[in-house]
Parts: C-alpha cells; sequence; structure tokens
C-alpha cells in the first residue's frame, strides 16, 4: 500500500524531510502559494496531513477539497490562518508551535521598548550624518527604569516579557480577558482594566491572537487614551491595531511613537506613511526569526505532524477536543 500524501508549505530542513518521507509521500508547495493553486483535485483528494505557515489560508473550501484531511500543523504559534471551526466540524486536527518561540519574541519587544525609550533611530542617524559632530551632544531622552508596561494579553509570550521587564526595573501591568491569578500571585505584573492599562502604559506591548473580537481593537478611541510620550509596540498580528489609526495617532502626536514588528499588509509596502517616519520602528515579522527558535518551531512542528498521523497524541494541539473524539 503506497503512504499516504502530505503537503509541506514549510521550511523544512533535510533530516526532518527524511523523517516525513520514512512513513508519507510528501507534495511540496511553495510557502504562501495557495494549495488549490498548487495542486490539482485528484492530488488533493489525496492529501491526509499539511505542515504550513502562516500564510497558507486553510478555510473551510480547500479543508472540503481534502476529504482525507486529518492534520493541519501550523508552522507557528497564532492559526487565524486556519478556520478552526470548519476543522472542528471535520474532526480535523490543528497543530500550532507555541513556548518554543516565547523568549526569541520577548527579546525583540525589549529590544524595540530601549530603541524607541532611547530614541536609538534618531541617535544614530545624528552620528552618522555628521550632525553630532557639527552640534554637538544631542538632547537627553529618558530612563526605561521606572516607567510602565502595559502588557495587552498575558499568555505564555506576556510572561516571558513581564519577567525580562521586571529586571529592567519596570512596573509591570496587564489587561487579560481572564485574570491571571497566578501571574499576579507570582509578583509578574498587577491587573489593569483595559481603559487604566491603556492610560498607565509608557510602553503598550500587545501579545492578544487575532480574532473576531481583538480585529481592529486597538483603534482611534484606544490610541486617544494612552499618554501622548507612550509607545506602541505590537508582535502579535498586525491586524489587531487599526493601521490607519495608529498613522494618525502618530502624525498628530497622540503618541509618542510605535515599535511594530507585524503589519495588516505584509510585506509592507515601502510608501506606507509609517515608513518614513522616525519614531517607528519596523520589523519584518521576525519575532520568531533566530535560527535556533526556528528550529525549535520547525521540529515541533513536524513532530505534530507525523505524530498525529501515526495515532500518538501530539505535544500542541490547539482543538484537543478533535483528539478527544477521534480516540473514541
Ligand atoms: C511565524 C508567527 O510563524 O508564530 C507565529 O504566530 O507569526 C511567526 O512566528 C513565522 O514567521 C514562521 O512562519
Amino acid at each position: 500500500m503506497s503512504h499516504p500524501y502530505v503537503i509541506v508549505s514549510a521550511p523544512v530542513p533535510e533530516d526532518l524531510r527524511t523523517s516525513i518521507e520514512a512513513n508519507f509521500n510528501i507534495v511540496d508547495v511553495p510557502v504562501g502559494k495557495r494549495l488549490e493553486d498548487a495542486l490539482d483535485s485528484d492530488r488533493l483528494q489525496e492529501i491526509a496531513g499539511i505542515v504550513c505557515t502562516v500564510r497558507t489560508k486553510l478555510d473551510e473550501g480547500v479543508m472540503a477539497s481534502m476529504p482525507k484531511l486529518r492534520v493541519i500543523s501550523n508552522f507557528a504559534v497564532g492559526f487565524d490562518n486556519v478556520d478552526v471551526a470548519a476543522a472542528n466540524a471535520r474532526n480535523i486536527l490543528v497543530c500550532n508551535t507555541p513556548r518554543v518561540l516565547d523568549s526569541a519574541v520577548a527579546d525583540l519587544v525589549f529590544g524595540m521598548i530601549i530603541i524607541l525609550g532611547r530614541d536609538m533611530l534618531n541617535g544614530d542617524t545624528y552620528v552618522r550624518d555628521g550632525t553630532w559632530a557639527s552640534k554637538g551632544a544631542p538632547a537627553l531622552t529618558r530612563d526605561i527604569r521606572g516607567k510602565t508596561l502595559g502588557l495587552l494579553g498575558m499568555g505564555r509570550i506576556g510572561r516571558v516579557v513581564a519577567k525580562t521587564a521586571k529586571a529592567f526595573d519596570m512596573n509591570v501591568i496587564y489587561h487579560n480577558r481572564n485574570r491571571c491569578s497566578d501571574a499576579e500571585s507570582e509578583g509578574l505584573a498587577e491587573y489593569r482594566d483595559r481603559e487604566a492599562l491603556l492610560a498607565e502604559a509608557d510602553f503598550l506591548s500587545i501579545h492578544v491572537p487575532l480574532t473576531d473580537a481583538t480585529r481592529n481593537s486597538i483603534g482611534e478611541r484606544e490610541l486617544k487614551i494612552m499618554k501622548s510620550s507612550a509607545y506602541l509596540i505590537n508582535t502579535s498580528r498586525g491586524a489587531v491595531v487599526d493601521e490607519q489609526a495608529l498613522v494618525e495617532a502618530l502624525k498628530s502626536g497622540e503618541i509618542a511613537g510605535a515599535g511594530l514588528d507585524v503589519m495588516v499588509k505584509e510585506p509592507l509596502p515601502a510608501e506606507s506613511p509609517l515608513c518614513s517616519m522616525r519614531n517607528v520602528v519596523l520589523q519584518a515579522h521576525v519575532g520568531s526569526g533566530t535560527v535556533e527558535t526556528r528550529r525549535a518551531m520547525i521540529d515541533l512542528a513536524t513532530r505534530n505532524l507525523i505524530d498525529a498521523l501515526t495515532n500518538k497524541q501530539p505535544e500542541a494541539m490547539v482543538n484537543p477536543q478533535v483528539w478527544g473524539s477521534k480516540a473514541e
């Protein structure tokens, strides 16, 4: 009997491809390419599993074209590219890569906090373009120490950011859909309601998933509540922030600056007004983008795929009830 077919649409290294090939036939699809454009319907009908990046959209229609599909293994912790309700209805297991990227993302958040707080983009230009030599020392900036970091979302990544902030002697406050008494009793952060969080934060860092409830949830109203000296940091999903409102708030001085690893449209077009703002630090969706972290992520994503298809409970399931229903 021939091995089941699995789609690989993620940067799976050779050694891991070999472990997949021990039990499955690999069907390669270029990263980000629509599966329904890359493969004909006969091939799609044979697919039992997929490992893909967040750039592969998996909606009800494409799932319907793969009647044998049993697992979608996302090479990401976020899974807003997958219609999980449609997967549930079809008993398709969805897996992701939590935990292994927490520190890398937290490091990027802190890089942005320091670059913004100490005005390092302008500081760098000040040296390079000779202003230092012609005008002398630049204007003073402000301490990070003693400032208030507001965390919108207190999941795994939020907690690592909170721990890092403690080492910088920052005050850490958070808002989360459900209060996190464990984080509070560990002394990681104090709870605030949403408005108080926005109003008190000197740095507001977003750590919520993109859902119908969070889409555009930081908009004109929220940006107005923030201090004019505050910075917004987003390493979650671009669409959580109303980008147009953010551009306006940055232009009018409603907030002091922003650090963005994620945008509504990626790659961010170079014509975006954000690209010419000197109080904005931009990164190309690289929160998890280190050699070590990406390797740990692809290890986990590959393990999740193989385990699910060989009846071993995968380590990281988004909809474990599907696994439960399979086991019955
Ligand atoms: C991407 C991410 O997965 O984990 C997430 O949710 O958005 C990123 O880590 C990464 O770009 C690999 O596709």
